[in-house]
């Protein structure tokens, strides 16, 4: 196969520029909201910038939430096998929009005891793409409220689909931020929740790593219920919890079906960062504010932009959900679990008061008096480990760093020592 020759990349002189410019399509403007950077990639840059600095440093990276142990073999046949029945024309698959029916039921079996039925379950190339998908389902309508510190995409997302403002010292207009904080617990208070708010709440949380009780979640579904507000719940760390008395879905709370919708993955838990794989359930039983149903707006919605995940990613989540792979599931969480325990131990000895890393591959820990952005290259300076800066998630994540779990066993062990010279 041969391109077509391109013409070469000289360039226009400035007036057929303007000209050109004067008749482009216009930019979404709610891009020009978006206050920085996106999180990741400015520390990404900053890694950089040091490297550059310190060209023999030995970098260990705590910051990004990105899994490093390669997929477990039974998970892995399954992929392998996966793409050599793509190679077969007796088994040989093409678009599947909705997702493969024995993985939407195996999903629903494992996770919800088979309360819903298949056709509420969506599967997808991951939690983060659909979340970014689900706000087009409310638009710039929403009114979205996040716990703060949160995940970034609740936010930027909103802003991006129209549904938030300018960004202001204290995060963005239109916003409303509900702060998880040592004081709280890291639960918030539920009271500033206002009527036909769309609520972000993600448990396990990230960055806090903690972990809502049932108690909690039926008074954050009470509330939701109270306000007419519907919940996107983020469940993708789920498959960390160890404590059995704490919820690993919302829909453990009665009631919720009519007002949430849950996202998860096999990111975090089969190492599927890379593979790509998540789902949403949107039970028939969630209505919007004006009595129509959810579930047909996003079953129209993903329809008509989203083609469908890998097949090759289902047959892998497929096995991932069998004995043998909830198996290695479990023994992949834990290895990373053991890392969290490492890191904790680690701050802890240093007298850092820290949070999370038992049911959450996320360490929270606290640095008082210091901005996040100073503790961050302090670490980075003095230890040459990458961290995630808490305030990057949000205004009451000011003074908080977090530490990721996600590393090889010899490369954490190495930034605990590291981290005595703080
Ligand atoms: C870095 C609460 C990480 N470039 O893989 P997905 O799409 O199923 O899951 C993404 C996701 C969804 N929900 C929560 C998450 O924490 C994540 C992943 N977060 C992090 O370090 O916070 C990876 C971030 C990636 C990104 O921007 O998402």
């Amino acid at each position: 196969m041969r391109g077509m020759p391109l013409p070469g990349r000289r360039g226009f002189s400035s007036a057929a520029k303007n000209d050109i410019l004067s008749n482009m399509a216009q930019r979404n403007s709610t891009l020009a909201h978006l206050k920085a950077g996106y999180l990741f990639p400015e520390i990404a840059r900053r890694r950089r910038e040091f490297a550059a600095v310190h060209p023999g440093a030995k970098i260990i990276s705590l910051g990004v939430g990105n899994t490093t142990e390669p997929l477990l073999p039974h998970i892995c046949a399954a992929l392998t096998e996966g793409a050599r029945r793509l190679g077969a024309v007796e088994t040989y698959s093409g678009y599947m929009d909705e997702g493969l029916p024995e993985l939407r039921g195996k999903i629903n079996e494992i996770f919800y005891q088979e309360h819903f039925g298949i056709d509420e379950i969506f599967i997808s190339d991951g939690s983060k793409c659909d979340i970014g998908r689900l706000q087009w389902l409310f638009g710039p309508g929403a009114r979205p409220v996040v716990q703060d510190p949160s995940y970034p995409v609740y936010v930027d997302g909103s802003v991006i689909a129209g549904a938030a403002g300018e960004g202001i010292e204290t995060g963005y207009q239109g916003i409303t931020y509900l702060p998880c904080t040592k004081e709280n617990g890291y639960f918030p208070d539920l009271s500033k929740i206002k009527d036909e708010s769309l609520i972000y709440f993600c448990s396990p949380n990230n960055p806090t790593g903690a972990v809502s009780t049932q108690r909690e979640l039926a008074r954050l579904v009470e509330k939701a219920r109270s306000t007419k507000s519907i919940i996107i719940f983020d469940a993708a760390y789920s498959t960390y919890i160890r404590d059995p008395s704490l919820p690993t879905t919302i829909y453990a709370i009665d009631g919720a079906e009519e007002c949430a919708i849950e996202v998860n993955s096999f990111s975090k838990s089969a190492g599927f960062t890379g593979v790509r794989l998540g789902w949403s359930v949107v039970p028939h039983a969630l209505r919007f504010s004006g009595g129509e149903s959810v579930h047909a707006d996003w079953a129209r919605l993903q329809a008509t932009i989203f083609n469908g995940a890998s097949n090759i990613a289902q047959f892998g989540a497929l096995a991932a959900l069998d004995a043998e792979g909830r198996a290695e599931i479990t023994a992949l969480t834990d290895f990373y679990l053991e890392n969290a325990r490492l890191i904790r131990t680690a701050l802890k000895a240093l007298g850092i008061e820290c949070t999370g890393g038992d049911n959450s591959p996320y360490v929270w820990a606290y640095f008082p008096g210091e901005q996040s952005w100073a503790a961050f290259a302090r670490i980075l300076e003095t230890c040459h480990v990458i961290t995630t800066p808490g305030s990057g998630f949000g205004p009451a994540g000011e003074g908080f760093v977090r530490f990721s779990a996600f590393g090889h066993r010899a490369d954490i062990e190495e930034a605990c020592g590291r981290l005595a010279k703080l």
